[in-house]
C-alpha cells in the first residue's frame, strides 16, 4: 500500500475527511498515528545480551521527521502531501519538542539510542518522563525568565504501558507507571525508550512562575528535570527522582531477565547497564539490595555479579558537577539503601587507605562516582583528551588502582538527525557525489576528498549554505524580530550558558569589534554573531552574561554607525529544533571553552558535518577535529590544557594583571559598565559581571582574549578568499565521518558491552 493510501485511510478514520480538507494540526496527528501504526509490526531487536542505557536525560528532540527518515518514507510522504497542497516541513513545526534534557549529555543519550537501533543491537533507554521537562526561556527586560513547558499532548509518541512497580522511600510507597517511546533504527528494527512516571503526578501544583511545593513527592516527583537545587528540599527532590529512576530500572531489568528464563547469577551474561554520568549510580546498591534481600544472594555474589554488569561514563571534570550526597539526605530519602552503601564503603576502606578513593568521606558525604568506579567494570571518558585528563589528573588515584577499567569512547552524533533530516539538500548533494553508502558507513564521507578540486561541487555546497543562511534570516526575523543580513558571516555559539564555555569571551570580542567600528575601522564583510543558551535559574553569573549579550544586541543593532557591519542576536529558548535550523546555516563554529574543561562537546561535530569551520581551543573533541582536518582547516587559539591545569595547580593566574597590562582587554571589560550599556541594562548585574572578570575569572577568559581576537580576525579575513573557504568547508564535511555515533556505539559494543 502506498503511503498516501495509508494516510488517507487514517484521515478518514480520524476526521472523516481527505488530506486536502485538513488543517496542518489535524494532519500532524494523522501522520503521527499512521507512523505509530507502521512502527507497530516492526520486530523488536532481540539478542542474548542487552544494554540498558540508564540516564536522567534523553534530549530526543522532535521525532516525526526522524522516524519518517528511519522508516524510509519521508520523500514519498512529502510528495504525497505536496500533491494535496500541503507542506511536510510546516506540519513538522507543530510537534512539541520533548524537553527531557539540559544539553550535551542528554542529546548524546538520544543519538546513542538511534545508533544502537541502527546497528541492530538490542538496547533500551531507561529514564524519567518529566511532564514539564526543562523550563522554557523567555526574555523580559533583557533578562532570562523561566516558564513551564508542558510538552505532553493527549496524542504523542508516548505509549502508556501496563507496567507499574512499587517504589519505597523508607516506609512510603508510591506506584510507578511506565511509558514507552519506540526507537526505530535507520532501515533496521526497533528498541524502546522506557520513561517512568509516578501515577499520582499533578501538574496543577505548579504556579506560572514554575514554583511548586517541593515536599509533595506524590505530586511533584516527575514534574521537572533537575529542579532548582539551590535549597535543601530541591536537592532532596533530586535524590527522590534518582532513586525512583533506578528502582524502576532495576525492577524492569530483573523482570526481563526472569521473563527470558535467565539465571540472575549470570546477569552479566545477559545484561549490561551503562550508567550515564553519576545520576543513575544508585542502581548499583539497589540491584545488590534486591538480589540479597529478595533473591537469596549472599553479599559477595551479589556485589560480584553487579560489578560485572555495570559500566560508568564520566562526562565532566568540573568538581562542582561531581555528585556528593550527604549521608543524612540519603538516610532520609532511601534509608533501605544506606546499609548497602555502608557495606560497599566498608569493603573499600578495608582494602585501600587512600582518603581520595573512599566512598563516604570524612564530611559524611557519599561520592557517587566512587561507587561507580569501584563497583563497575568500565570507566570511560568521552574524548581522547578528556580520558587522558581523567587518567592523569582527576581520577588518577583510581587509574592507579584499576588501569584496566579505563577507556576512551569519543562521542558522536547521529547523522540521520544532524544531516539527513536537518540539511536534506546537503545530504542529497553528497549522495549525488559519492553514492548512498555513507548513510550506513559514515567513513565513506572521506571519498569527498577525491572531489576537492571539483569547482562545480564546491559551488553547490556554498550555494546550499547560502540558502540555509537565507532561510535562517527569515526565521530569526519572524521569531526574534531581528533583521539579519544573509550575506554576512554567520558566527554561531550555541550551548548551555556556563562560564567555562566562555560566552563572555565572545561578548568581549563583540565589544572590541564594536569599538573598532565606532573608531572608524570598518570590516569589509559584515558579521552576524548568533547565540543560543539557557542558564540554570540559580546560576547568577550565567544570567548576568545573558543580560550582557541582550544589552549588546540592543546597542549594536540600533547603532546607525555599526548596524550595517555587525549584528548580534541571542535567540530565545534555544533547543534541539532551533539547533536544527542554526547549524546548517553556520560559517564559524564557536568552540571556545577553557582548555581541559569541555569534556568533548558534540555541537562542534554537528557544525563540522554541515560545513562550518571551527574556531576553537585545544579542548574536548576539538583536538580530534584538528587532527582529522589538519591545521589548515581549523582555527585554534588559546593556552593548552597542560598549562591551564598548571595554572590551577600553582594558583598563579591573576585576571587583574591581564586587565591592567592590556589596553585592548581593559577597553572591552570597561565597556560593560559604560554609559551606553548602563542605559539599557541593569547596573547590579553588569557591575557584578565586570568585577567577576577582573577579580576572579575562574575560567581564565582574559588569559586567552587577545589570542582569540587575533585568530577570529584572521578567520574573518580568510572568509573573503572564497576558493579557500569553500575547500575548508568540503574538508570539514569529508572528515566528519569519524564523529558518527554509529562509530562510537560500535566501539562501546566492541570494548564494553560485547552484545551479539
Ligand atoms: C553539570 C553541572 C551540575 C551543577 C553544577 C554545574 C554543572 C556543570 C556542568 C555539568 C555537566 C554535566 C555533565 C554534562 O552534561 N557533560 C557534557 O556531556 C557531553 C556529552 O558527553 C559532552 O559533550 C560535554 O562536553 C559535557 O559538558
Amino acid at each position: 500500500m502506498s503511503v498516501k493510501t495509508n494516510l488517507e485511510a487514517v484521515t478518514q478514520r480520524m476526521y472523516g475527511k481527505n488530506i486536502g480538507g485538513l488543517s496542518d494540526k489535524e494532519l500532524y496527528f494523522a501522520i503521527l498515528n499512521m507512523t505509530k501504526e507502521m512502527i507497530d509490526p516492526k520486530e523488536v531487536i532481540k539478542g542474548k545480551k542487552k544494554v540498558y542505557y540508564i540516564s536522567a536525560e534523553f534530549l530526543i528532540g522532535k521525532l516525526l521527521s526522524n522516524n519518517l527518515i528511519n522508516l524510509g518514507i519521508y520523500d514519498e510522504l512529502e510528495q504525497a502531501l505536496k500533491e494535496e497542497g500541503k507542506e511536510l516541513s510546516r506540519i513538522e513545526e507543530i510537534e512539541p519538542e520533548p524537553s527531557l534534557g539540559n544539553g550535551g549529555l542528554g542529546r548524546l543519550a538520544a543519538c546513542f539510542l538511534d545508533s544502537i537501533a541502527t546497528l541492530g543491537l538490542s538496547g533500551d533507554g531507561v529514564g524519567l518522563n518529566y511532564h514539564l521537562g526543562l523550563f522554557k526561556q523567555v526574555f523580559k527586560n533583557r533578562q532570562q525568565t523561566e516558564e513551564k513547558n508542558d510538552w505532553i499532548e493527549a496524542q504523542s509518541w508516548l505509549t502508556k504501558t501496563d507496567v507499574s512497580f512499587p517504589v519505597y522511600f523508607g516506609d512510603k510507597k508510591v506506584m510507578s507507571r511506565l511509558y514507552d517511546i519506540d526507537v526505530i533504527g535507520y532501515d533496521n528494527g526497533r528498541n524502546k525508550l522506557h520513561l517512568f512516571d509516578i501515577e499520582t503526578v499533578d501538574e496543577s501544583i505548579v504556579s506560572d512562575d514554575i514554583d511548586f511545593d517541593k515536599t509533595d513527592i506524590d505530586k511533584n516527583l516527575t514534574l521537572f528535570l533537575y529542579p532548582d537545587d539551590s535549597d535543601e528540599a530541591g536537592r532532596q527532590l533530586r535524590i527522590y527522582q534518582q532513586y525512583f529512576m533506578v528502582c524502576n530500572g532495576a525492577q524492569l531489568i530483573l523482570k526481563e531477565m526472569k521473563d527470558n528464563g535467565y539465571d540472575l547469577h549470570k546477569l552479566n551474561e545477559h545484561a549490561v547497564i551503562q550508567i550515564n554520568d553519576t545520576h543513575p549510580t544508585m542502581v548499583i546498591p539497589e540491584i545488590i539490595r534486591i538480589l540479597t534481600q529478595e533473591e537469596g544472594f549472599g553479599m559477595d555474589e551479589a556485589i560480584d555479579v553487579v560489578s560485572k554488569t555495570c559500566a560508568y561514563t564520566n562526562h565532566t571534570i568540573l568538581a562542582e558537577a561531581l555528585e556528593k550526597w550527604p549521608v543524612d539526605y540519603l538516610e532520609k530519602v532511601v534509608p533501605q539503601l544506606m546499609p548497602i552503601i555502608r557495606e560497599l564503603d566498608r569493603r573499600v576502606a578495608e582494602k585501600y587507605t587512600d582518603e581520595k578513593v573512599q566512598i563516604i568521606d570524612k564530611e559524611n558525604r557519599v561520592h557517587m562516582a566512587h561507587i561507580d568506579i569501584h563497583y563497575g567494570f568500565s570507566v570511560n571518558g568521552v574524548a581522547a583528551i578528556h580520558t587522558d585528563i581523567l587518567k592523569e589528573t582527576e581520577l588518577n588515584h583510581f587509574y592507579r588502582l584499576y588501569p584496566e577499567k579505563f577507556n576512551n569512547k569519543t562521542n558522536g552524533i547521529t547523522f540521520r538527525r544532524w544531516l539527513l533530516s536537518c540539511n536534506r539538500e546537503l545530504a542529497a548533494c553528497i549522495t549525488r557525489t559519492i553514492g548512498e553508502g555513507w548513510k550506513k558507513d559514515a567513513a565513506q564521507l572521506e571519498r569527498l576528498m577525491e572531489h576537492i578540486d571539483d569547482e562545480a561541487l564546491l559551488t553547490q555546497i556554498r550555494d546550499i549554505k547560502n540558502d540555509k543562511k537565507t532561510a535562517l534570516a527569515a526565521y530569526i526575523g519572524e521569531h526574534e524580530g531581528v533583521e539579519i543580513n544573509p550575506e554576512s558571516i554567520y558566527d554561531i555559539q550555541i550551548k548551555r550558558l556556563h562560564e567555562y564555555k566562555r560566552q563572555q569571551m565572545n561578548a568581549l570580542y563583540i565589544i572590541h569589534k564594536y569599538l573598532e567600528i565606532k573608531g572608524g575601522k570598518k570590516p569589509s564583510t559584515p558579521v552576524t554573531f548568533i547565540f543560543g543558551a539557557k542558564a540554570a535559574p540559580a546560576y547568577i553569573i550565567a544570567q548576568d552574561i545573558i543580560h550582557l549579550l541582550l544589552c549588546l544586541q540592543e546597542i549594536v543593532n540600533n547603532d546607525p554607525d555599526v548596524k550595517d557591519y555587525m549584528k548580534v542576536v541571542m535567540v530565545e529558548n534555544y533547543n534541539v529544533s532551533y539547533a536544527e535550523k542554526l547549524i546548517p546555516a553556520c560559517d564559524i563554529s564557536e568552540q571556545i571553552s577553557l582548555a581541559s574543561k569541555e569534556a568533548s562537546g558534540t555541537g562542534n561535530m554537528k557544525f563540522m558535518l554541515n560545513g562550518a569551520v571551527t574556531l576553537g581551543t585545544s579542548d574536548g573533541a576539538n583536538v580530534e577535529i584538528n587532527e582529522l582536518v589538519g591545521d589548515d582547516n581549523i582555527y585554534v587559539f588559546g593556552e593548552k590544557s597542560e598549562s591551564v591545569i598548571a595554572h590551577y595547580e600553582k594558583a598563579d593566574y591573576v585576571a587583574k594583571d591581564f586587565y591592567k597590562n592590556s589596553k585592548v582587554i581593559r577597553e572591552a571589560v570597561d565597556f560593560i559598565t559604560s554609559k551606553a550599556v548602563l542605559q539599557v541594562g541593569d547596573r547590579k548585574r553588569l557591575v557584578r559581571l565586570q568585577k567577576e572578570l577582573i577579580n576572579k575569572d575562574w575560567f581564565m577568559t582574559l588569559l586567552d582574549l587577545e589570542d582569540y581576537i587575533a585568530t577570529k580576525d584572521r578567520m574573518l579575513e580568510d572568509y573573503k578568499d572564497e576558493a579557500k573557504w569553500k575547500r575548508m568547508m568540503l574538508v570539514n564535511i569529508a572528515k566528519a565521518g569519524f564523529f558518527s555515533s554509529d562509530r562510537t556505539i560500535a566501539e562501546y559494543n566492541r570494548d564494553i558491552w560485547k552484545l551479539n
